[in-house]
């Protein structure tokens, strides 16, 4: 395809600063102490200091998530790029903060209506705050454009309740929140690897995700389009998997089935089977139940980039990526790079037939779901699974 996507344009990527915020004193005797604190939002972009002559980020759209308690607090900036909260507990917080560029905007700024365009906080995305001083903590936002029109929008690994150990109605779904048609052919599914002894990864690599288990859609261009609000099914077996578990879904009229011809697999002939790129292990498409990470890329396969026993597959490729994880808090468990997917979706366990989703925000022209980027606020977890459609 020719069109370049998900081009995310990072400015004054190297300049992180973090000293300034993490003011910790613990006060180890002190639990549960409520904390006041203002977050300032400035602009690395230029944006702000052309359209209002500062680099305060006003109007920014600010998510706080507590860790522990999984409360979330929603606030918007002022004009001096401040949010201010009184007595929230102490407490690790994840923080995502978005800030909209209007067209009208962009036309001042860049003499064109440009969309899609946002600042967010790239960098900074964990806080702590401690009980004690009041605190000010500063964070900077960059320049993201562009949003990847075909997402992951639901993932189900975990198994059917009531089936013994039955894991064979694993599944992926694609799919398109863009308002024009796009094609799936040659695009890449490919799990995120780790060291399975140790749980090593590769998540600080710069440049590359490492994968040892990737597989592309079938098609030489044109062949698999996705419409407008078109979910895509890419099931480990198409078939209706509640004869062998009741309590699973049928996935008999699936879009795609992860076939591997070198294993006792199924495959019904009705349903086109991905293309296994490279996975040289296991009996099927193998897709970790409790945590793992999936990435859907763009990138010919004939320039995959052998490292080791893996391959590697650029962050400039990657469409989208979601995470998850059996306790979704525990980021610093990540396998995936931040800039792909900053948080985690998860906390479910083996044999229990939930699943992962990616939230709904609008329905009226066409379905849109949440993509920021960021699993723990992405997603939700339903059950049944929805396979091939949204769950309500
Ligand atoms: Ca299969
Ligand atoms: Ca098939
Ligand atoms: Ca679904």
């Amino acid at each position: 395809m020719k069109n370049k996507i998900l081009i995310f344009i990072w400015l004054g990527l190297l300049s992180l600063s973090c000293s300034e915020f993490l003011s910790v004193d613990p006060k180890p005797e002190v639990t549960e102490r409520e904390v006041t604190f203002k977050i300032v939002f400035k602009d690395k972009s230029g944006f702000m200091n052309t359209l209002y002559g500062s680099d305060f980020v006003r109007d920014a759209f600010v998510t706080l998530k507590s860790n522990l308690l999984g409360s979330e607090y929603n606030l918007t900036s002022d004009s001096t790029g401040t949010i201010k909260i009184e007595g929230i507990i102490s407490d690790v917080y994840l923080i995502t903060a978005s800030r909209e560029m209007t067209p009208e905007e962009m036309q001042i700024i860049s003499g064109t209506m440009a969309t899609n365009v946002r600042l967010v906080n790239k960098s900074k995305r964990i806080i702590e705050l401690n009980a004690g001083d009041n605190q000010t903590i500063e964070i900077e936002m960059e320049m993201v454009v562009g949003t990847s029109p075909l997402v992951i929008s639901e993932i189900y690994a975990s198994g059917p309740p009531g089936a013994g150990l039955y894991y064979h109605d694993k599944y992926v779904e694609i799919f398109n929140q863009s308002d024009s048609v796009w094609y799936l052919d040659g695009l890449m599914i490919a799990v995120v690897y780790v060291y399975a002894p140790t749980w090593s990864h590769y998540r600080d690599d710069p440049e590359f995700v490492h994968s040892k288990n990737i597989w592309i859609f079938p098609g030489s261009g044109t062949d698999y389009p996705i419409q407008p609000g078109q979910f895509i099914l890419c099931a480990e077996d198409a078939i209706d998997h509640r004869i062998n578990a009741p309590n699973s879904v049928d996935q008999s009229h699936a879009d795609f089935e992860f076939y591997k011809d070198d294993a006792p697999d199924v495959d019904n002939s009705a349903v086109p089977n991905m293309i296994r790129i490279y996975q040289p292990a296991g009996n099927d498409w193998l897709i970790g139940g409790e945590k793992g990470a999936l990435v859907l890329a763009q990138f010919p396969a004939d320039q995959l980039i052998p490292f080791d026993d893996q391959f590697l597959i650029p962050y400039s490729s990657i469409l989208d990526g979601v995470e998850y994880l059996d306790d979704p808090t525990q980021l610093d468990k990540k396998i995936l790079n931040e800039s792909i997917d900053a948080g985690a979706t998860g906390g479910i366990q083996f044999y229990t037939g939930k699943s992962m989703e990616r939230i709904l925000i609008s329905d009226i022209d066409r379905k849109i779901l949440k993509d920021e980027n960021n699993s723990s606020v992405d997603f939700v977890i339903i059950s049944p699974p929805s396979p091939g459609r949204y769950h309500k």
